[in-house]
């Protein structure tokens, strides 16, 4: 493994190497080369421009971060602690440029951590437009790769309010480039109908697949054996998580979407993840304490796995 030159960055852990700031009273030093070693790293992304109804995506990352100090470091699911294998939190990734910019810096930045380590890495967005920076250079690092999409809405629009980088296009250009496989669909607008089960895309609606164990082996059979996977909070039923910009009722609950993860994460090598739309509601706190433990248990659900 190369030598992470990063050497700005080295902040953020709990514990040594989990995924937030220093624990009071748990703060163990971080060991000097955990940036390299570490099995998983995490780039918070505080990106928001085009939200479209309700706002704040950019505080999801330090708000997922601050939840992540709340986490029990034994995960009782797993039974151990995932964080032992290594956990790297990035400085917030810069977002403060012209739009065209931030897509570019941020493709590289992805590209330099994957040419630069073997950890997989974690991203907190963040409104959902990032994933179409993220998934570009893993397409350049790895062969036979599909992303799993996991999402209240199709994200299928070409172009939204006059803007390919729109949260409402996330997908469509990565759809150009490799195979998605949605899940949790329940939001098709009329102009992106065509898109979905079209081309590289295979599209499961919601309520069509209620039997989770039957999904998932339909979308085992459809990914490819390397996946990304990007999940918008929206996916999960607002039971789960209600802090997100736009809204949809009945989606994933809890448990049925751990067993989905679980499964797709033990039959998959997975490369990378991304936890986008997370909006933050003051005093509200469920909404980033579930991401924060949905990332752990992936992370757990990794951490089982001989690489
Ligand atoms: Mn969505």
């Amino acid at each position: 493994m190369k030598i992470f030159p990063d050497k700005a960055n080295k902040i953020q852990f709990i514990t040594g190497d989990c995924f937030s700031q220093p624990q009071k009273g748990k703060a163990i030093p971080p060991r000097r080369d955990a940036h390299q070693t570490a099995k998983f790293v995490v780039l918070p992304i505080p990106y928001e421009r085009t939200t479209s109804y309700g706002k704040g995506a950019k505080k999801g990352p330090d708000a997922i971060l601050k939840a992540s100090l709340q986490l029990e470091l034994w995960d009782e699911e797993i039974k151990k602690e995932p964080w032992k294998d290594g956990v790297y939190t990035f400085k917030s990734f810069n977002c403060d440029k012209s739009e065209k910019l931030f897509f570019k810096t941020l493709e590289t930045k992805v590209e330099h951590i994957l040419n630069s380590t073997d950890s997989i890495p974690f991203f907190l967005g963040g409104e959902h437009s990032i994933t179409q920076a993220l998934v570009p250079p893993f397409l350049k690092k790895h062969k036979n790769l599909s992303v799993l999409h996991f999402d209240a809405h199709a994200d299928l629009r070409p172009e939204y309010e006059g803007s390919v980088h729109n949260h409402a296009c996330a997908l469509h250009p990565i759809s150009k480039i490799c195979k998605v496989v949605q899940v949790g669909i329940r939001n098709v607008a009329t102009e992106e109908e065509k898109y979905t089960n079209s081309g590289n895309v295979k599209t499961y609606l919601m309520h069509e697949n209620l039997n989770i164990d039957k999904l998932s082996s339909k979308v085992l059979r459809n990914l490819t054996s390397k996946v990304y996977i990007t999940i918008d909070a929206d996916g999960f039923d607002p039971s789960v998580m209600p802090a997100t910009g736009t809204p949809q009722p009945g989606g994933f609950m809890w448990y049925n979407a751990l067993r989905f993860f679980k499964k797709i994460c033990e039959r998959k090598e997975i490369v990378g993840v991304d936890m986008v739309e997370v909006s933050p509601i003051k005093n509200f706190s469920i909404t980033e304490f579930a991401a924060a433990k949905l990332i752990y248990r992936i992370m757990g659900y990794l951490s089982v796995k001989k690489r």
